[in-house]
């Protein structure tokens, strides 16, 4: 087995990986940047390492920072969590190359699926088909209606080497085909470095239905149940559950093998998950996520596997010890995720801030993954995601139930979260009956009467307190405990019980006074500006796009007028309050 895991990664995966390291005496390293020194993936590590850094690149990004933390811990192996260096072949075979096991797929595996043609290939090489398409590289828009004058209109065009949803554009008319294949081609250009670009026939009403796989090194896949996550907004999953509801158990076995084919195809060895669209009774491969997902718990809950453990027991070469007609799936589970967003009026705007107050739910079929307890600070920088709450029941209704329960007790305050459209989510009849698509979301669900979160109560302690405080010695975290009367806030500690103040607004770009200066609501970058200087714009128009806590978001102009002057261009940083436009 591995002796000592660097977690290269924060928040609640981090802890995750943590918990099961330590069920299994495997020693756990945290790495932490700045903003993070008292985090709660730091806090659970058994040792910690400042990498330095706020934003991500300075820090968890920071490949050099990562590798003397390695040189100097000892760990014989990575763990990369989702996200940061989860899929990056530069990275993983880095830390090879000194000796050090990824926990995660061969390289070779990451790169044919993380190039979307090539995985069509592959995917169509193990007799698994994609959603009808090019699996090669749009050379021009005619190629575009070509492809739909025979499978159909409307098309979607997707980055080659995207994923996610970014960059996919959909389009219903000849017409429409260059200016979308140009713009499709220069956002991917932008946010993955790569142009290319190719088309599939767009399906209207599918469902995300995706499988997940465990292969060990010894030449043994299999498939562990699907997930539905057909519940998203703007590509970020909202709720996940297993087994997909109306899912006939013959597309469940065909969707296993096929997942199964599709790993064994680009060699797959570790945890994966390959994502299908499902529609009228038909699957189609999509593409292969090649790492631990945010959503894994709902199989974990379902088949009573740890997914965690065994990432590390192929990563350190053992062979799986059973066999799919082993594998079952019992009962039903759900997960919400809870991000720092405030879903009021339909905006889910980030909302990062100190969590002041975070009762925990839990009783019978209840997990909280939780990367923060009160007390934490959820920043700007980093995912917004505080916590996912997962629910195991008998059956699919009990777990809806118990859900709806489990989010009753939970009460988090300080910051906005998305719960209550979480609770909106699973009491629309559309989800209670099973029968919701990838567009029913954002099509059907109205979050415009959200009320705004609740004000934050004031909690007052009594007496000693115990108070952890932190210090770094030579870059190494340590802890002190001290006991302290509890009004003593002389030194920064952790939890904080004091007078919480009221939570900040983020509306100044979008109800704002009237004054024409049109500001952004919080740090991000701009990644477009829609006007120019002279331009006339209403109210409520789009003039810039910000990318903040990896959303973006649009930033409206607040009057109608004439653009008088515009202060940012794309790649610019911004900090809350800057004036972006101002128009006359
Ligand atoms: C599609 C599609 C319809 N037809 N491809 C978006 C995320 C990325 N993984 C692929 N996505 C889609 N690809 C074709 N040919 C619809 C989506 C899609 C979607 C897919 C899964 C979950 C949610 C979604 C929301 C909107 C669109």
């Amino acid at each position: 087995m591995l002796n000592k895991v660097l977690i290269a990664n924060r928040g609640e995966i981090a802890v995750r990986v943590i918990r099961t390291c330590r069920e299994l005496g495997v020693a756990t390293v945290a790495v932490y940047s700045e903003l993070d020194r008292n985090a709660l993936h730091v806090r659970l590590a058994d040792e910690a390492y400042a990498i330095g850094g706020q934003s991500a690149t300075e820090s968890y990004l920071n490949t050099d920072a990562i590798l003397a933390v390695l040189d100097r811990c000892g760990a014989d192996s990575v763990h990369p969590g989702y996200g940061f260096f989860s899929e990056n072949t530069d990275f993983a075979r880095t830390i090879t190359a000194r000796g050090v096991t990824f926990i995660g797929p061969p390289p070779e595996a990451i790169e044919i699926m993380g190039d979307k043609i090539s995985s069509r290939l592959a995917a169509e090489g193990a007799g698994i088909a994609g959603v009808p398409g090019r699996s090669q590289a749009l050379a021009s828009p005619d190629e575009v209606v070509t492809f739909a004058q025979e499978f159909g209109w409307p098309v979607a065009i997707k980055a080659a080497y995207g994923g996610g949803g970014r960059g996919m554009k959909v389009v219903a008319h000849a017409d429409d085909a260059p200016a979308a294949l140009e713009s499709a081609q220069r956002e991917a250009l932008n946010y993955f470095g790569r142009s290319e670009c190719y088309v599939e026939r767009y399906l209207e009403w599918p469902r995300h239905v995706e499988m997940q796989v465990l292969a060990d090194a010894h030449g043994h896949t299999l498939w562990l149940g699907e997930r539905d996550c057909s519940a998203q907004r703007r590509h970020q999953k909202l709720v996940e559950e297993s087994p997909a509801p109306n899912f006939p158990d013959d597309v469940r076995r065909a969707m296993g093998a096929a997942a199964v084919k599709v790993s064994e195809a680009c060699g797959y060895v570790n945890a994966g998950t390959v994502e299908f669209l499902y529609q009228d009774g038909e699957f189609f491969f999509l593409e292969m996520n090649t790492r631990l997902q945010v959503e894994h718990p709902v199989t974990e809950l379902v088949t009573g596997l740890d997914l965690v453990e065994w990432q590390l027991r192929i990563a350190a070469g053992e062979a799986l010890t059973f066999t799919q007609a082993d594998v079952k799936s019992t009962g039903h589970a759900i997960e919400v995720r809870i991000n720092a967003e405030d879903p009021t009026g339909g905006k889910f705007l980030p909302s990062p801030g100190q969590i002041t107050r975070f009762d925990q739910p839990s009783g019978p079929g209840v997990r909280l993954d939780a990367g923060y307890q009160a007390g934490d600070s959820i920043s700007q920088f980093y995912d917004n995601l505080v916590a996912k709450l997962i629910v195991w029941a008998p059956d699919r209704e009990r777990a809806r139930r118990r859900m709806l329960r489990a989010i009753e007790e939970t009460t988090v305050e300080g910051i906005a979260t998305t719960l209550g459209a979480d609770v909106l989510i699973l009491t629309d009849d559309a989800f209670v009956q099973g029968t919701h698509s990838t567009k029913w979301v954002e099509s059907d669900l109205d979050f415009s009467a959200l009320p705004p979160p609740a004000a934050p109560a004031v909690s007052v302690g009594q007496g000693h307190v115990r108070k952890d405080v932190t210090a770094e010695v030579n870059g190494r975290r340590v802890t002190v405990a001290l006991w302290l009367p509890d009004s003593n806030d002389d030194l920064p500690t952790r939890p904080v019980s004091t007078a919480a103040k009221p939570r900040r607004q983020h509306h100044s770009g979008v109800l704002g006074s009237g004054s024409g200066k049109v500001t952004v609501p919080m740090q991000g970058t701009i990644i477009k500006v829609n006007v120019e200087i002279g331009q006339t714009v209403e109210a409520g128009e789009t003039v810039a796009i910000l990318e903040a806590m990896k959303m973006e978001n649009a930033i409206h102009a607040e009057k109608s007028g004439a653009v008088k002057s515009v202060n940012v261009a794309p790649g610019d940083s911004v900090g809350a309050g800057d004036v972006v436009v101002v128009i006359e």
